[in-house]
């Protein structure tokens, strides 16, 4: 089961499972959700809260999650989260949830819990959603990991939706299919062929139980180019992008007839990098063209992590200094056009020695 949090996470849980359970304070929002199964409102103190959400208020979610703890630690053993953390309900709830992660002792592989989160933009999104964002990641997020206790910790960027312009729904959908391209692994090991390695559902839950932070990405592969560089040039740029891989898994998909020892290239690739994946090669009838399903586990420090998210940030900053000179450059121009029209105004009034032209010089206006 899925579990989707607040605005962002309801709409992508709904759109990844049809049996979702979404979770919001606001019962408006909650209920302008399309698909999704169960829907529970979190109940919070603030009589505004329940048509108006937290309002970017992370406090307000995480009293929320006080109110409804032990319900939701009942539903979210060995499922996926979704949330952003950005606003109050899904960034507040989710931190309460984190926190009591950090606190266990001994989770078995099975009950860890896979959180996708949905990064701000920061360049086109306002500051409290990054300033909402900077606390998720380096409290909540970062002392849950550290206790080793969550699942793959999957970082969705709003980059390309803003940077792109593209609708809400769409870039959902684009998310959705993405994540489905890595979690169809197992399913795609049981459907095709099977000509080398192999990773059976134990392996892949195993594999997605881990503490790190979780790229994957899928692309066509050429063996005559080398792998690294083919990687490289193939991250997925829905995700925040990855550090070196702690480990790593994928999935060669040759056609049929295709040559099943091209994976020992992608092998050597890991193995430079001292990391032994979990693999597998498949035959699917469906490809013209070999094609690799790659996920990166990465470690990153919370000081980092922002370092990484504040690059966006600095863009942004960037951005405001340039439009800071643009109007500085505008403004002699301005003064150009100031002189013109109090001429005009001057002739227009017959009044050609021109007491308005003395008056601005005067002022030091022209
Ligand atoms: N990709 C994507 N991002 C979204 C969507 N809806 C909101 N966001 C982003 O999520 C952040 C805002 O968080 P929401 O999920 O709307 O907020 P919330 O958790 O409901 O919290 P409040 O509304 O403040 O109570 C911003 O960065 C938005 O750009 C969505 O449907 N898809
Ligand atoms: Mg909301």
């Amino acid at each position: 089961m899925t579990i989707g949090i607040g605005g962002a996470g309801s709409k992508i849980a709904a759109k990844l499972d049809s049996n979702a359970t979404l979770i919001n304070v606001s019962e408006t929002e909650l209920n302008k959700v399309q698909g999704g199964s169960k829907r529970i409102v979190a109940q919070v103190r603030s009589e505004h809260g329940q048509f108006r959400g937290s309002r970017k208020n992370r406090e307000i979610g995480h009293d929320a999650y006080l109110a409804m703890r032990r319900e939701i630690q009942e539903i979210m053993r060995g499922e996926k989260i979704f949330c952003s953390t950005g606003g109050g309900t899904g960034n507040g709830i989710t931190s309460g949830i984190l926190e009591d992660i950090a606190k266990m002792q001994d989770v078995p592989i099975s009950d860890k819990t896979f959180f996708g989160i949905i990064l701000p933009y920061a360049k086109l999104e306002t500051s409290e959603f990054v300033n909402n964002t900077i606390e998720f990641l380096t409290g909540p997020l970062n002392d849950a990991i550290v206790s080793g206790n969550t699942g793959n910790i999957v970082l969705f960027s709003n980059k390309r939706k803003f940077e792109e312009a593209i609708a809400e729904d769409a870039y959902n959908q684009m998310l959705v299919d993405s994540l489905k391209v890595f979690l169809s692994v197992p399913d795609k090991n049981d459907r095709f062929k099977l000509l080398d390695g192999h990773i059976d559902h134990e392996d892949f839950a195993l594999f997605i139980s881990k503490s790190y932070f979780n790229h994957f990405t899928y692309f066509e592969y050429d063996p005559s180019i080398d792998f690294g560089k083919q990687l490289d040039d193939n991250l997925n740029n829905l995700l925040l992008p990855p550090e070196s891989p702690i480990e790593a898994l994928f999935l060669l998909e040759v056609p049929k007839n295709g040559n099943p020892t091209e994976f020992y290239e992608i092998l050597k690739y890991f193995v430079s990098l001292k990391v032994s994946p979990v693999y597998s090669v498949v035959e699917n009838p469906a490809l013209k063209k070999p094609a690799v399903t790659v996920s990166l586990l990465y470690s990153r420090q919370p000081a980092e992590l922002v370092e990484d998210f504040n690059r966006i940030s600095e863009e942004h900053v960037q951005a405001k200094v340039k439009k800071t000179i643009e109007q500085n450059v505008t403004l002699p121009k301005l003064e150009v056009n100031l002189e013109a029209e109090a001429k005009k105004a001057a002739k227009g009034r017959g009044d050609v020695n021109d007491e308005v032209l003395a008056t601005l010089k005067r002022l030091g206006k022209l």
